[in-house]
């Protein structure tokens, strides 16, 4: 495959960027943070989502120096907000939330390198958010389960992605390092007429249920109306993302919408 060689040198050459997704409090509409989404602006084919490349990276472990890379770049990001943010505004700090791999879960260097990113941003462990699958975490051994302890115990939140799509096992969250449940954008779909469909009501309600009574919070993807924003958050969904709010795009604009809402 052409993009897959091609790969190492878009890193060498700056043409990866990130756009940024914010994520609200459904309560009252206010930003809380945002997820890095990152993008590679491809000489020939222009602008490429993850799904052209982040496949082949796993595959060819390119994914490692590009996850630090995102890393990096967003937590600099997240840190330039804090300070913008700084003193006396009472626009409470932006959070970042990164995507991690299976690949970059397994890497030995994954604390570490977190680790060193923060303590070169300034940004405090608790603004980032680092998401991973469901998927890779079913049966999750404690090896694989240690380094995301480590991060959690230093105050980063751990989010499992994609959740419900993967079959785990609910008694299994229990072990889990996680904070926080996003939601798959199925169930958001579900939400699209009023009233709901009454199945999927009853699984986002256990869920949620579910998810508050671990002291977990629920993050909803995939928001594109009104009516699925309301009745999420009805259901005591706690942050939401989506088209309905914004769709990925550059970092500034972020800023302007938190500060629009203060
Ligand atoms: O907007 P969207 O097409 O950007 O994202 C598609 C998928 O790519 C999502 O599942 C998202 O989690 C994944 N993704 C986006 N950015 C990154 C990244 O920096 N690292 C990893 N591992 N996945 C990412
Ligand atoms: O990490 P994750 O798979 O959750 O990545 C989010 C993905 O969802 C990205 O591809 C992003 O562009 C996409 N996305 C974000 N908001 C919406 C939305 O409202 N509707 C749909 N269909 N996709 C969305
Ligand atoms: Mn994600
Ligand atoms: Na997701």
């Amino acid at each position: 495959h052409g993009l897959t060689t091609a790969l190492p040198a878009a890193l060498e050459r700056g043409e990866f960027f990130i756009e940024y997704q914010p994520l609200v409090h459904l309560g009252d509409g206010r930003v809380h943070g945002a997820e890095a989404l990152v993008r590679w602006l491809h000489p020939q084919h222009g602008v490429l989502g993850p799904d052209h490349f982040i496949p082949l990276a796993e595959h060819t472990g390119l994914i490692v120096p590009l996850g630090r890379w995102v890393l990096q770049e967003a937590v600099r990001q997240a840190r330039f907000w804090h300070e913008q943010a700084e003193p006396g505004c009472s626009v409470p700090p932006l959070r970042i939330n990164v995507n991690l791999s299976p690949t970059q879960l397994h890497h030995p260097g994954l604390v570490a390198d977190t680790v060193d990113v923060l303590e070169r941003s300034g940004l405090p462990p608790g603004a980032l958010c680092l998401e991973v699958t469901e998927s890779a975490l079913i049966g999750a051994d404690e090896d694989l389960l240690k380094p995301l302890r480590q991060l959690a115990e230093m105050g980063v939140d751990i989010a499992l992605d994609d959740f419900g799509t993967g079959y785990s096992n609910l008694a299994n969250l229990r072990r889990l390092p996680v904070r926080v449940l996003k939601l798959d954008r199925s169930f958001t779909r579900g939400m699209q007429q009023h009233p709901a469909d009454p199945v999927d009501r009853k699984i986002v309600e256990g869920i949620v249920s579910l998810a508050h009574s671990l002291e977990l919070a629920v993050t909803v993807e995939g928001v594109e109306t009104g009516v699925q924003a309301e009745q999420l958050r009805e259901l005591g969904c706690d942050t939401a993302q989506g088209w309905y709010y914004a769709r990925p795009g550059p970092p500034d604009r972020l800023h302007t919408l938190s500060l629009a809402d203060a």
